[in-house]
């Protein structure tokens, strides 16, 4: 090979891997800093870092302006005893009294994990100084100040305090032990399960790095359908390898329980939680995995729901069952965070209202180490849903949230939504309970009423891939859970403008449409999938791609049509009390606003009514008409993403550039076929004509209900 190609063949691999590493370095990519004001001005500022302490904490905080020294300015950035404009990094306990007095006010304004950012005087100089209550506030701290740089932020006059406002924010891995990932997208787990604990790979580190710099704290590492196997004692050696890399950055291990595992690895002949065997199984247990994990977080539980086992078997209820495991974790400080996705097919009871029929009873029983864990929806991660109404009704009962970042329901790893919009809307909700602005957000923080264990879980999109989550922005919606767990009360649109700042570049000509485009991705899925409310239409199984007509599956309740129940009446869950009467487990304001369609949101119209086709909505044109215009703009709003995007290729490098690309197109593909299945198969009960505006459907009707996609992944 001649010299010349050899050069041009090691600078095409080397651009490459860069690219990749792009995508690997999720919103941390510290972009070099190239004005030139601003660099001095930063470099102006810090001069020199100084450490208080010593912890391992601390010296990732340390490290991790290392690397954003290197990157930001090429340079390292000098340690230095003492002088003027350094950056010192120590928790309160580490200060100088006199400074610990002066920031009195500001320690009192953060809770553990808080932080404080501040220019301070010290042994006389001018100096920023990060500090909290603890070494993670610290970290927390130096993730604050690098993301304000990131954001190209001026650092005059720092006086920055925040904490977090939920205590348990976590993301739920559905991963199995074979590294298979239930409802993945993203490639295979990145728990390389039969190489720990002996090989620990830097993509831990990483993970933890990323987690950290968005405030996540906990992280459940196996799939809710629980395997026991993990609770051995071959597989706790391995959780704590993890364990011990996660902790520097102040992220706990939790781990599924299987209700049965006293059963099925502890060979006893019942898992009854009022079984004194059983009672002491579970504490032996909790003892064996918090000798070799002092830190570890506790169990996560879906007990006695599709198939899993739980109390039910025994005759016992939910609460006999979640105190059980608590008792067990109690003595050291575990929690147990208990799933309230239950519906049974042996219940004729909508689906929507079972899980609050079967919770509710129960509220204020709980131990009170056990948090009850909440989807957002009654039903099941939908594009839309109203919000679950167990929200608010059980006020005795500390209630966390479940958000699914992995895009089940939404496209997989392929479409292009920004879910923090969606995560949004339910938090801003407004339940009622305790009169106006009763926010689900309230309740979820605590503050509503007075709630001291608090938490916030995401079911994770995150996979082997190279880039973590296989969309590049599937990594927004990472971010963006992360973000919203530390409050719940940011704006989807500051999260939106952060991670593009950080991920990509802080060119307003590309971020200001790239915000634009976020933004309204979720109001776009919701167009071409399931509009005006309607529900669970995908395909059965893996859920990919439209199957309104499915009705022949054993359960009812995972057929499509038990959701849409269109005929040639109408289409719509009469939720009312004409029909499940599901309205009524919300409080007054809400039963009685969306008690008629008039006055019911018309995103949630078929959500909670059954109506005639020609139903005349707002605009004056009947409900058919309508149904059709949201498809045919859900389809047109992906074809604006795709040309919005293909403006942007001057800002992207190529390969994220080129992957959005291909990504978008199968997206509109995808988004056609959605428009096209579903209107050809609900004019079979309208008998309307198809509008003007729908061009001719690619195919048929049969060929799309003859598709078959039986490797579709994620199952
Ligand atoms: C992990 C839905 C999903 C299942 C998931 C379940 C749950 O039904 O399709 O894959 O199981 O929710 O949240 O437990």
């Amino acid at each position: 090979m001649n010299v010349n190609r050899l050069i041009l063949g090691v600078l095409l691999l080397f651009s490459a891997q860069s690219f990749a590493q792009k995508g690997y370095d999720l919103w941390l990519q510290y972009d070099e800093i190239t004005d030139t004001q601003l660099q001095s001005d930063y470099l102006n500022k810090i001069q020199g870092i100084k450490i208080l302490g010593n912890s391992p904490t601390l010296n990732v905080s340390a490290e991790e302006m290392q690397t954003a020294w290197k990157s930001f300015f090429g340079k390292e950035l000098q340690k230095k005893n003492s002088g003027e404009n350094i950056l010192l990094l120590g928790q309160r306990e580490q200060l100088p009294q006199k400074l610990q007095q002066n920031l009195k006010q500001d320690f009192e304004n953060i809770n553990s994990e808080g932080y404080i950012i501040k220019e301070v005087k010290f042994e006389g100089n001018n100096t920023i100084l990060i500090t909290g209550k603890s070494d993670i506030g610290v970290l927390y701290g130096s993730f604050r100040l690098l993301r304000e740089m990131q954001l190209h932020n001026k650092l005059s006059n720092l006086a920055i305090t925040d904490s977090p406002k939920i205590q348990k924010r976590v993301l739920n891995h559905w991963d199995n032990l074979d590294r298979t990932v239930e409802r993945g997208y993203a490639g295979f787990s990145i728990w390389d399960w039969h190489l720990l604990p002996d090989l620990i790979k830097p993509e831990y580190t990483d993970y933890a790095r990323a987690n950290a710099s968005i405030g996540i704290n906990g992280t459940v590492l196996t799939n809710v359908n629980a395997n026991s196997l993990v609770l051995t004692e071959e597989y706790i050696k391995k959780v704590k390898a993890l364990a011990e890399v996660f902790r520097p950055y102040g992220i706990q291990v939790y781990l599924t329980a299987r209700f049965s595992s006293p059963m099925e690895s502890g060979g006893l002949e019942t898992a009854d939680p009022l079984n004194e065997e059983v009672r002491q199984w579970w504490k032996d247990k909790a003892d064996q995995i918090y000798a070799e994990i002092p830190d570890f977080g506790g169990f996560l539980v879906k007990a006695n729901s599709e198939g899993q086992p739980g109390p039910n078997n025994y005759g016992r209820s939910h609460v006999d069952g979640a105190n059980m495991m608590a008792e067990a974790v109690a003595p050291h400080g575990g929690i147990v965070m208990w799933r309230a996705f239950v519906y049974s097919e042996h219940d004729p009871e909508d689906r929507a209202k079972q899980a609050y029929s079967e919770f509710v009873p129960f509220d204020g029983e709980f131990a009170d180490n056990v948090l009850l864990q909440v989807k957002n929806g009654a039903i099941d991660f939908q594009p839309r849903e109203p919000f679950h109404p167990l929200f608010g009704a059980m006020p005795d009962t500390p209630l966390m949230m479940e958000f699914q970042i992995t895009q089940e329901y939404l496209g997989f790893a392929t479409h292009l939504v920004f879910l923090p919009k969606l995560f949004e809307e339910t938090l801003e909700e407004d339940t009622y309970v305790n009169g106006e602005k009763s926010t689900v957000a309230k309740i979820i923080d605590g503050t509503l009423s007075n709630k001291k264990l608090t938490g916030m879980a995401g079911v994770a999109n995150i996979g082997n891939e190279r880039n973590w989550t296989g969309h590049p922005f599937g990594q927004a919606n990472w971010y963006g859970f992360g973000r919203l767990a530390w409050d719940p009360y940011l704006s989807s649109e500051e999260i939106a403008e952060e991670w593009l700042k950080m991920t990509f570049t802080n060119n307003e000509d590309f971020v200001e449409p790239m915000k634009e485009m976020m933004l309204e991705s979720r109001e776009t899925v919701v167009n071409y999938m399931t509009p005006l409310g309607l529900h669970h239409i995908m395909r059965t199984g893996h859920h990919y791609g439209p199957g309104p007509w499915v009705s022949n599956l054993s359960r009812p309740e995972w057929n499509p049509v038990y959701y849409h129940k269109a005929d040639s009446a109408g289409i719509g869950f009469d939720r009312t009390s004409s029909g499940s009467n599901a309205l009524e487990q919300y409080a007054d304001p809400i039963a009685e606003k969306y008690s008629s369609p008039e006055t019911t949101p018309e995103k949630y119209l078929l959500w909670f009514h059954h109506l005639p086709w020609d139903y005349e909505m707002d605009n004056g044109k009947s409900l058919w008409y309508n149904m059709a215009s949201k498809y045919q703009e859900g389809v047109e709003e992906v074809e604006d993403m795709a040309e919005n995007w293909n403006n942007m290729e001057q800002y992207v490098d190529e390969e994220r550039f080129e992957k959005v690309s291909m990504l978008l197109q199968i997206q509109l593909k995808e988004a056609k076929w959605w428009r096209d299945a579903c209107l050809l198969y609900f004019q079979e009960f309208s008998n309307m004509e198809m509008p003007e505006f729908i061009p001719e459907p690619a195919h048929t009707l049969e060929y799309y209900k003859n598709l078959k996609t039986p490797y579709a992944p994620g199952i």
